[in-house]
């Protein structure tokens, strides 16, 4: 059989390029025959997902704790094919994810400990890719404003949670810079990870265990 396929995660607050730059290594991955698929959380399309759209798109009102748990939920429901997709061989790259979830929530104040707990065990990603930009910066980005969460102040203390969940895994991208520039760095930091990982494969890890 032949090796997995890489979970490549993109990470950073809003309107800092995740969804750019995720597109672009797909293609990118997929045009040099590495066989790569976007997936993008929230999943707005499945049940769950559009309950957590009609929440971030302020139809609806729900509790912290409950939308916390609906975005775990969305995650938890797309495990199967991940895994499967991953076992196949094919490289994920995921535009968020569980760390979103924890820097979003804690930052409207709830505990770090207990944002963690319902996304524990879900499979790891690889490798992090976290797009940082000063709030200010990415509210002059066209579109800011129009979702739930997209104010500054809350944005940079969900940037604040983001640092205190890296390890050694993130790679921090200035992403004020020129999306071709983030690109081509991404790209060769990638290349290296699939390099190692052919050499070296390792198992699908398991998050926060
Ligand atoms: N978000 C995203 C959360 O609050 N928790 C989560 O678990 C995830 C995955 O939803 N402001 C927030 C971050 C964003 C919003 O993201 C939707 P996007 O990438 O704009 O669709």
């Amino acid at each position: 059989m032949g090796r997995r396929g890489l979970f490549i995660l993109f990470e950073g607050c809003d309107r800092s390029g995740k969804t750019t730059q995720s597109t672009r290594l797909v293609e990118a991955l997929n045009e040099s025959g590495v066989k790569a698929k976007l997936v993008k959380f929230p999943d707005r399309t499945t049940a769950i997902g559009k309950m957590i759209d009609e929440y971030l798109t302020q139809q609806t009102q729900l509790d912290d704790h409950a939308i916390h748990l609906l975005f775990s939920a969305n995650r938890w429901e797309a495990m199967d094919q991940i895994r499967t997709d991953l076992e196949s061989g094919t490289t994920l790259v995921v535009d968020r994810y569980a760390f979103s979830g924890a820097a979003f929530s804690a930052a409207k104040r709830l505990s770090l400990k207990w944002c963690k707990a319902p996304d524990v065990g879900l499979i790891a990603p690889d490798r992090v890719f976290f797009l940082d930009i000063h709030p200010d910066d990415a509210a002059k980005r066209p579109g800011y404003g129009e979702e739930r969460y997209e104010k500054s102040q809350l944005q940079l203390e969900v940037r604040a949670k983001f640092f205190t969940l890296m390890d050694k895994s993130w790679t921090v991208i200035d992403a004020i810079k020129d999306a071709d520039q983030i690109h081509s760095q991404i790209m060769t930091l990638v290349k290296r990870s699939l390099d190692r990982h052919e050499e070296d494969p390792a198992p699908i890890g398991k998050l926060w265990t």
